[in-house]
């Protein structure tokens, strides 16, 4: 199993097994190599002696991402219909995401550009003219140039439910303003696809105290990562490639916002943990 972290300088770190080797590659070059496992398997190889040891906790990664964009995916799995149809009730929203839900076309939304973006540890923020925010813990696709999956990472798809509650031609502002989106700690590159008994879990902590948690598993994405990238990539290029999140399956009871200083850990286990504090 091979990570590629993006370290504070902007290097690539390829990682396995803890034994790390820093490549001086670029980023978006390393990220669009059509043989990249190969290639960092062969640097991992080559470096052996002298490889260094690499812990995402001790010295956090940046977010993996430089000339990238990040899309996402909406209404994937029936608790995000349910919770939309729910919010949207008053603005008579709800059944657009019913159809959606069924619909052969899948919702897909721009949701972040690099400068956007936080890794873990760094600090997501809520937006000022909202009241009601949740996290949204998502399996997230890094889909190269020629529209391939090259791997796996976590993503956090900050939300503004009163916003997009309020009417969903205003779900730009709900979904896109500065560190709206975490990504990370890493990429887990990989062409198979992860099995459908993956979890995601994530908890949210307040003062200490464990305020929120929840979980859920790939097997109930109701559609598959490689007709999400295909329809992403249906009369759009991506010079850099891309992020694709897939859609939240987890999201906390209505009652529930989150507030400055709350900690959000969302763990996928073969890719990891990505933990974000709300600034
Ligand atoms: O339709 C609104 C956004 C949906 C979304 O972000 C999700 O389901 O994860
Ligand atoms: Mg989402």
């Amino acid at each position: 199993m091979t990570m590629l972290y993006r370290s504070r300088d902007g290097a690539a770190v390829a990682v396995e097994d803890g034994r790390a080797v820093r490549l001086e590659d670029d980023w978006d070059a390393l990220f669009n190599r059509p043989d990249l496992a190969a290639y960092l398997r062969r640097r991992l190889r080559g470096a052996d002696g002298r490889a260094s040891r690499w812990d995402p906790d001790r010295v956090p990664p940046a977010a993996p991402i430089a000339g990238q964009e990040v899309w996402a995916a909406g209404v994937t799995y029936y608790r995000s219909r349910d919770a939309r149809i729910e919010e949207s009730r008053d603005a008579g929203g709800g059944d657009f995401y019913a159809r959606v839900y069924e619909a052969a076309r899948p919702e897909l939304f721009f949701k972040a550009t690099p400068h956007r973006v936080v890794g873990h540890r760094d600090r997501v923020r809520i937006r000022r003219d909202s009241r009601w925010n949740v996290p949204e813990p998502e399996l997230a696709l890094a889909v190269n140039s020629a529209g391939r999956i090259i791997g796996f990472t976590i993503c956090n798809d900050m939300s503004s439910r009163d916003i997009e509650g309020e009417n969903p031609l205003y779900l730009p502002q709900a979904k896109v303003y500065d560190r709206c989106c975490a990504l990370g700690p890493g990429i887990l590159v990989a062409a198979r696809p992860l099995p459908r008994s993956t979890a995601v879990r994530m908890e949210i902590r307040r003062a200490g105290r464990r305020v929120f948690s929840g979980a859920t598993t790939l097997a109930r994405l109701k559609r598959s990562p490689e007709s999400l990238v295909a329809w992403l990539f249906r009369e759009n290029r991506f010079p850099a490639g891309c992020f694709l999140s897939t859609g939240t399956g987890i999201v906390p009871p209505d009652r529930f916002s989150l507030r400055p200083g709350d900690r959000i850990r969302i763990s996928i286990p073969p890719i990891g943990t990505l933990e974000n504090e709300v600034e």
